[in-house]
């Protein structure tokens, strides 16, 4: 049986867009084969020292360079080099960096490896990205995405990526190097009992947030993970619903994700398997960004679970 890879779908998906020119598959042929490297070096992070403690470090030497600054460099790289991309924005850089040759009509948002705080202890960590069309400002509401997707490295790597069309997930098969459609056509669960978010900042939440979490916590039937890397905190709330919240508090006045790296293309993801996200009591989507590092508080997952937040929040 032929099971269907990352790039059958995209085929498939660019003979619905009307006057395709394949120029967005060329976008996300680089990205899936950046995916690929970054989670070839994600894999061997761990032999770094053990190699240059036994001499052999020389063979590894690009292992040296840190692995979120080699993601970053691999992506701009290869982004440019399809010469579709007009300009990048990442949350490794400091400014929109733009196309040498000013070619290309899409705009690439990405984080290059998000929750990198994971790397030392072999947690999960992933890549995040984005993609606009070419438009008077590179900085537009989220609503104007036309495809988003995350790459999770975890005990295997999985791409999830959503088109205007459809959202469907991938697992890398290693020993072909191709990625596998293997959660196909998502769809969120419409409530789930799993609340993610970093309780140990309680004391900095604000009095909504306290109620919310009081009101979690006397219903029996919810359940509390958190792993601290948004990409992989959000596969599981794709996949098995419930609710993640990264508030406002006392010291982080907008929270600390950012509007164009993290919160959009998680909810433009989340919007296409069915489940809701609101930032301020707002869709993230239809906030205008005012800067590259814009960040929005944010709670994110199954339809029911984020209007209960809303409905107790708002009390
Ligand atoms: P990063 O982009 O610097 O890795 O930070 C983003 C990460 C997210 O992956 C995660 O949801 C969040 O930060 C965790 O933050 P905290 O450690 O404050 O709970
Ligand atoms: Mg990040």
């Amino acid at each position: 049986m032929h099971i269907p890879t990352l790039t059958d779908i995209i085929l498939q998906e660019q003979q619905k867009a009307p006057n395709a020119k394949g120029n967005l598959t060329l976008i996300l042929t680089q990205i899936v084969d950046a995916a690929k490297i970054i989670a070839s070096h994600a894999n061997r992070t761990g032999l770094v020292d053990i190699l240059g403690k036994t001499g052999n470090k020389n063979a590894y030497d690009e292992e040296v360079q840190k692995l979120d600054e080699f993601s970053n460099n691999l992506l701009v790289k290869t982004l440019f080099e399809s010469n579709q991309v007009y300009a990048v924005a990442s949350e490794e850089l400091p400014d929109i960096l733009y196309s040498p040759t000013k070619t290309g009509d899409y705009i690439v948002f990405f984080d290059p490896l998000d929750g990198s705080s994971n790397i030392d202890t072999n947690g999960p960590i992933g890549t995040i990205f984005s993609i606009y069309h070419k438009n008077d400002t590179v900085l537009q509401k989220g609503n104007k995405q036309i495809a988003a997707g995350y790459i999770l490295y975890g005990p295997s790597t999985i791409f999830v990526y959503a088109s205007q069309y459809s959202i469907n997930g991938f697992t890398l098969d290693p020993s072909i190097g191709s990625f596998l459609l293997s959660f196909p056509n998502i769809k969120i669960p419409k409530k789930g009992n799993i609340y993610s978010i970093n309780e140990g900042n309680y004391e900095l939440f604000d009095e909504h947030t306290k109620k919310y979490l009081a009101h979690l916590k006397t219903t029996k039937s919810y359940k509390a993970r958190y792993i601290g890397s948004m990409v992989a905190d959000m596969h599981r709330t794709l996949l098995k619903g419930g609710i993640f919240l990264y508030p406002s508090d006392s010291k982080n006045k907008e929270g600390k994700l950012r509007l164009l790296f993290e919160v959009n293309p998680m909810a433009f993801l989340i919007e296409k398997a069915g489940g809701m996200a609101v930032s301020n009591g707002k869709n993230p989507l239809d906030i205008l960004p005012i800067a590259v590092n814009h960040k929005v508080p944010i709670a994110i997952g199954s339809k029911e679970n984020v209007e209960e937040f809303l409905k107790i929040t708002n009390d």
